[in-house]
């Protein structure tokens, strides 16, 4: 495991880092505005008052923030594989390549000793798991990792209740920030109820203080960041792309860790950019929301 010297530095200083994860850089964007769409996340990370570690295996190295090489690599080498941490042994061993998922960059924060991480959606349980057995490692993941996740919710390719559910059982607990209701990812409210609701990073501070006292934070916790709803998806143009998505995904026979990354491809091409806009925007928002969130625990701490 390799750590940046700017992040090392900042963890060293109990200074407030943020860690990002690379999946979504290299098969959740199009190309070839990921990269800079990597860059301007790094950004809003800075901007809200944290550094930034991007995550993933470059020539068989797990490396906790990236140069511009190891970014550029990231977004636009074919040779890039989508790494669960079930893989990160094996591709550190074979000298590859690969961008993190939430799973594997959750795993490997936590073991850099990094405790907010901002990300676009989580993976979740997905619909007809009851025949194909597919749940994302994300979630049995963050139930055994010391994590704060800021994401936008999950997408509603997923089977939104039942996703709620195994978080429920896993003990990760869900908090809306400044909402009470679970955020859709394109949409700011998913139609799923809210247990828990904070208002402000100071808040949210404090609960990870007492997570860390009380011995609960070694299971992850989201905090559930909506997209603006100025800034959401069309809702019927939503409505219509997704069941279009979903018998595209049946149709073509998509199977395991290739059907994410299919049906964000389809959301992007049928709607013409537009969930590509609202993705930027839900990401570069949790960027600085996860930021501030690092920034006021750093100062308690
Ligand atoms: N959801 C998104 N964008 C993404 C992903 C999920 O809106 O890019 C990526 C994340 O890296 C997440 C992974 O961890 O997909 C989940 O994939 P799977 O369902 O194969 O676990
Ligand atoms: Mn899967």
């Amino acid at each position: 495991m390799q750590v940046h010297p700017e992040v090392a530095a900042a963890l060293s200083a109990n200074r407030p880092v943020v860690a990002l994860e690379s999946t979504i850089i290299s098969h959740g964007l199009p190309r070839p505005d990921n990269l800079g769409i990597a860059r301007q996340i790094e950004q809003a990370v800075r901007d809200g008052g944290a550094v930034p570690a991007t995550i993933a295996i470059v020539a068989g190295q797990a490396r906790i923030g990236l140069d511009d090489a190891a970014l550029s690599a990231i977004a636009t080498s074919d040779e890039v594989v989508k790494v669960s941490v079930r893989d990160i042994a094996t591709i550190a061993a074979r000298r590859g390549i690969g961008a993190t998922t939430v799973a594997s960059t959750a795993h490997l924060a936590a073991r850099a000793g990094i405790s907010v991480f901002a990300t676009g959606g989580l993976g979740g349980v997905h619909r007809e798991a009851r025949e194909s057995w597919d749940e994302s490692a994300d979630l049995t993941t963050l139930s055994r990792t010391p994590i704060t996740v800021v994401c936008a919710g999950v997408k509603s390719i997923l089977d939104v209740p039942a996703t709620l559910e195994r978080l429920e059982t896993l003990n990760v607990g869900v908090i809306g920030y400044r909402t009470d209701a679970f955020p859709g990812f394109y949409l700011a409210d998913s139609g799923y109820r809210l247990d828990w609701r904070l208002d402000t990073p100071a808040e949210v501070a404090d609960v990870l203080r007492a997570r860390a006292l009380l011995g609960t934070d070694r299971y992850g916790l989201v905090i559930a960041n909506p997209i603006p709803a100025t800034d959401q998806l069309d809702v019927a143009l939503h409505d219509r792309t997704l069941l279009a998505g979903l018998a595209a995904a049946r149709e073509h026979g998509v199977r395991g860790k290739d059907v994410t990354p299919f049906l964000l491809d389809f959301f992007h091409r049928e709607t013409d950019g537009a969930s590509l806009t609202a993705n930027v925007t839900l990401v570069l928002n949790n960027a600085r929301v996860a930021a501030e969130i690092a920034a006021a625990y750093a100062a308690t701490a």
